[in-house]
């Protein structure tokens, strides 16, 4: 058994076999695996993180594996990180994901990783953060992050990433599912993929409308005053707001990937120019920390407190004997 330190070496001088241990040592959140975490964060913080969501069957996976190519054609390392949380394979891909990247083997500048359900959402969460932690110290330029954007932990999963691609599909009904999974407002680049499809261009004007109603309230709430509301609809402001493009693609036959990939590298360097891209780290940061201590202060007293304590204050409860905001006292001021 090699050691960590070996590990990580070898993983950075570009073993792939490295990688895939360092990876399953901290998915398990083995003491290994929270070692190597330890000795890898500095060296993290260098690879452009793009999550890519949208309702299922909208083409993510499609248009990740074209974007990779994409990216390779620019000479760039890719990582891709799949998470699905409806997959009882652990740490296996999903099958029709790896038949469509089955053209990206055997590139060494291509690295791919399923990620499946763990006991709660709120752990893939953490479990994809550390994932993608050793994928930006094994060096990668990009990591891309596909989660199906269906609730709210897949979207605090693509939330995370620098850049977030929120995926459209004409065809859905009249509703935008965005709208419904409520992902819109994260969005940074939204793609209408399958553009070959009927009722695209109204899929395109809705979500412009929809957009551009947001960017307003969020101009007003920033100025705190309404003066921008009398704007003409193309006036663009006078600060450094970012517009959401809506780029249509078609990822089963690369179109529209190129201008994808633009618009991720002009994201990329609006949010460094404007600064925000360290304003946005922080409070990624601040939000990881909180919810690892609220998991972990969670865990802690539930190990001391034990299941028949538990059950016997739950019982209480319903007996109306204590009441819920007591029984929480009861049990923190006796852990
Ligand atoms: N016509 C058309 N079909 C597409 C396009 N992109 C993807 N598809 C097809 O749509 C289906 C779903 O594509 P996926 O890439 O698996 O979609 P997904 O969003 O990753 O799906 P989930 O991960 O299951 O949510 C597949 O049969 C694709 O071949 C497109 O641009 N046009
Ligand atoms: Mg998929």
């Amino acid at each position: 058994m090699k050691s960590i330190e070996t590990l990580i070496e070898e993983m950075r001088s570009g073993s792939r076999r490295a990688l895939a241990r360092l990876i399953s040592q901290v998915e398990n959140e083995t003491p290994d695996g929270q070692h190597a975490l330890k000795l890898l964060y500095p060296h993290t913080g260098n690879a452009a993180t793009v999550g890519i969501t949208g309702a299922p069957g909208t083409g993510k996976s499609s248009l990740v594996n074209t974007m990779t190519k994409e990216l390779r054609r620019r000479d760039k390392t890719v990582a891709v990180v799949a998470v699905d949380p409806t997959s009882p394979f652990s740490g296996g891909a999903v099958l029709g994901d790896r038949f469509r990247m089955n053209d990206l083997a055997g590139d060494k500048g291509v690295f791919i990783r399923s990620m499946a359900t763990r006991g709660n959402l709120g752990g893939l969460a953490r479990a994809t953060f550390d994932v993608v932690r050793v994928l930006d110290a094994a060096g990668f330029d990009y990591v891309l992050i596909e989660t199906v954007g269906a609730g709210q932990s897949e979207v605090d999963i693509a939330k995370a990433a620098q850049t977030t691609v929120v995926v459209e599909a004409p065809g859905l009904g009249d509703d935008i599912q965005a709208i419904k999974a409520g992902i819109l407002e994260i969005a940074d680049i939204i793609v209408v993929n399958k553009a070959d499809r009927p009722g695209v261009k109204n899929t395109v004007r809705a979500l412009r409308a929809m957009l551009d109603l947001g960017h307003r309230q969020k101009m007003v709430a920033h100025h705190g005053q309404l003066m921008l509301m009398q704007d003409g609809p193309d006036t663009e402001p006078e600060y450094d707001f970012w517009r959401v493009p809506i780029i249509q693609t078609i990822a089963v036959e690369d179109d529209g990937i190129a201008k994808v990939i633009d618009k991720i590298e002009e994201h990329g360097e609006h949010l460094r120019e404007t600064g925000m891209d360290s304003d946005r780290e922080r409070l990624r940061l601040e939000t990881e920390l909180v919810d690892r201590l609220q998991d972990a202060l969670l865990r802690d007293l539930l190990d001391k407190t034990g299941p028949d304590e538990l059950e016997a204050l739950l019982q209480q409860i319903i007996n109306r004997e204590v009441d819920p905001a007591s029984a929480v006292r009861q049990l923190v001021s006796a852990s």
